[in-house]
C-alpha cells in the first residue's frame, strides 16, 4: 500500500453535543466520519458497478450475432457514456487502444465530470469480443480504477504472466523459471504432488511448447480460447475454479486489469512486455517504458489503491451472463476494493430500458 494511499482512516468521534443537566448519562453514540477523498472512493466502488452493467447489456443485445466488431462498439459506447458521468477527474491509461486509432477510450482521453479525484482508468469494455460474437461462455465488461499517476501506462502488446492465488509464501513463482520448478514450488507449497496442480493457459500455437511442458510434469492443463483477466483471477479461489497457475503470453492491457483485480484480493504475478520488434519497443518508449525488459509484480502495475469490477455479458465460471426477461434486464457484476479487501457481488435487476440506449 502507497504512503498516501487511500486507506481507510475512518475517524471514530465521540459525539460531544451537551447532555440535558439531571437526565441519565446515556452511553456515548460513536459517529463515524469518512475523510472526504475516502466517502468518494467508496461511493465509487458503487458507481462502477453501474459503468461496467450499461456496456454488459449493450454488449449482450447483440452476442450470438457473429459480429465482433457491432459488439465491441456497443459496450466501448455504453462505457463511454457512463464514465462520463462519474464524480472523477479521469484519464485512460489502458483503453481501447492509441489516440491515432481508437476514437473512444483511446489511451490518454480524459473521462468523468472534472470534478473529483484525479484517478487513473483501465477499461477492457468487452473482454472476449469473439466469446460475445458467438455466445461462447466467459465474455465480461470490466475496469480498474486507481489514484492518478499508479497504473502502468501498458502499450497493446503482448504480455507474458504467471500468477497465483493468495496463501503462498512471497516469492513461489518466477517468471523466468521453467514451469516444472513452479509447478513443483506451487505443489510444495500446496502440500500437494505436482500431479494436484492445474494451470490454465490460453489454448494459442505460441503455448504449444509450454502446454508440453506442463504436461510433462503430470500437471493437468486447462485451456481458455479467450479471457485471461478472468483466467487469473480464478487462482484466487482454486477451491472453487480448480485452477491454481494461470501461466503464458496475453494482452498487456489485460495483464494490467488483472493485477488490479489481483491487488484487492491477494495473490502474485509477475509479468514482462513483449517487445520484441522495433515498433512495439518504439510504443512503449512512447508510453514511458523506459526498461523494456523489466519484470513487472502487481505492486509495479498498480502502484496505488485501486478498484476493479467486471460484470458478465455471456455466463461463464465467473460471472453470470445478461438475462434478459421483458420488462426486466438482470446483470451480475462482482467489485473489489483495494483498501479493504471486500469483493461485492451485486445481482442487479434493471426495469428502466431507455438508460441502456439499446
Ligand atoms: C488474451 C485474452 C483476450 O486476447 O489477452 C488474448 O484475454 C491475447 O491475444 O480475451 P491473442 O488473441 O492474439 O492471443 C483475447 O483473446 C482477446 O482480446
Amino acid at each position: 500500500m502507497t504512503k498516501d494511499s487511500l486507506a481507510p482512516k475512518l475517524k471514530r468521534s465521540i459525539s460531544s453535543a451537551a447532555e440535558p443537566p439531571g437526565r441519565n448519562r446515556a452511553a456515548p453514540t460513536a459517529a463515524i466520519t469518512v475523510e472526504p477523498e475516502l466517502l468518494i472512493e467508496r461511493i465509487l466502488t458503487l458507481e462502477i458497478v453501474r459503468v461496467t452493467e450499461r456496456a454488459a447489456v449493450s454488449a449482450a443485445r447483440l452476442r450470438g450475432g457473429g459480429n465482433e466488431v457491432e459488439v465491441d462498439r456497443a459496450a466501448v459506447d455504453a462505457m463511454r457514456r457512463e464514465l462520463k458521468k462519474l464524480p472523477i477527474n479521469g484519464t485512460v491509461v489502458i483503453g481501447e487502444g492509441e489516440r491515432d486509432e481508437a476514437p473512444m477510450l483511446f489511451i490518454g482521453e480524459k473521462v468523468g465530470t472534472g470534478n473529483g479525484p484525479k484517478v487513473d482508468i483501465a477499461v477492457d469494455p468487452l473482454e472476449g469480443t469473439t466469446l460475445c460474437a458467438k455466445n461462447m461462455p466467459g465474455a465480461i465488461a470490466t475496469i480498474a480504477v486507481a489514484e492518478g499517476g499508479t497504473l502502468l501506462n501498458a502499450p497493446d502488446v503482448y504480455m507474458e504472466k504467471i500468477a497465483i492465488g493468495p496463501g503462498y509464501p512471497p516469492g513461489v513463482i518466477d517468471l523466468d523459471a521453467p514451469p516444472h520448478e513452479n509447478i513443483a514450488a506451487v505443489a510444495r507449497a500446496k502440500g500437494v504432488q505436482p500431479t494436484a496442480i492445474t494451470v490454465l493457459i490460453l489454448d494459442r500455437p505460441r503455448h504449444a511448447g509450454l502446454i508440453a511442458a506442463v504436461r510433462h510434469t503430470g500437471a493437468a492443463v486447462s485451456l481458455i480460447t479467450d479471457g485471461d483477466i478472468a483466467g487469473v483471477i480464478h487462482t484466487a479461489q482454486p477451491n472453487a475454479t480448480g485452477i491454481d497457475i494461470y501461466m503464458g503470453i496475453g494482452g498487456a492491457p489485460e495483464g494490467v486489469l488483472a493485477a488490479a483485480a489481483l491487488r484487492c484480493i491477494g495473490g502474485q504475478m509477475q509479468t514482462r512486455l513483449v517487445l520484441d520488434t522495433a515498433e512495439t519497443r518504439k510504443r512503449a518508449a512512447e508510453m514511458g517504458i523506459r526498461n523494456p525488459g523489466k519484470k513487472y509484480r502487481i505492486e509495479d502495475m498498480v502502484r496505488g489503491d485501486c478498484l476493479f469490477a467486471a460484470t458478465g455479458v455471456t455466463t461463464g465460471s465467473m460471472l453470470r451472463g445478461v438475462r434478459f426477461h421483458g420488462e426486466v434486464i438482470d446483470t451480475d457484476t462482482v467489485v473489489m476494493r483495494s483498501t479493504t479487501g471486500t469483493v461485492r457481488r451485486i445481482e442487479t435487476e434493471h426495469r428502466q430500458h431507455a438508460k441502456f440506449n439499446l
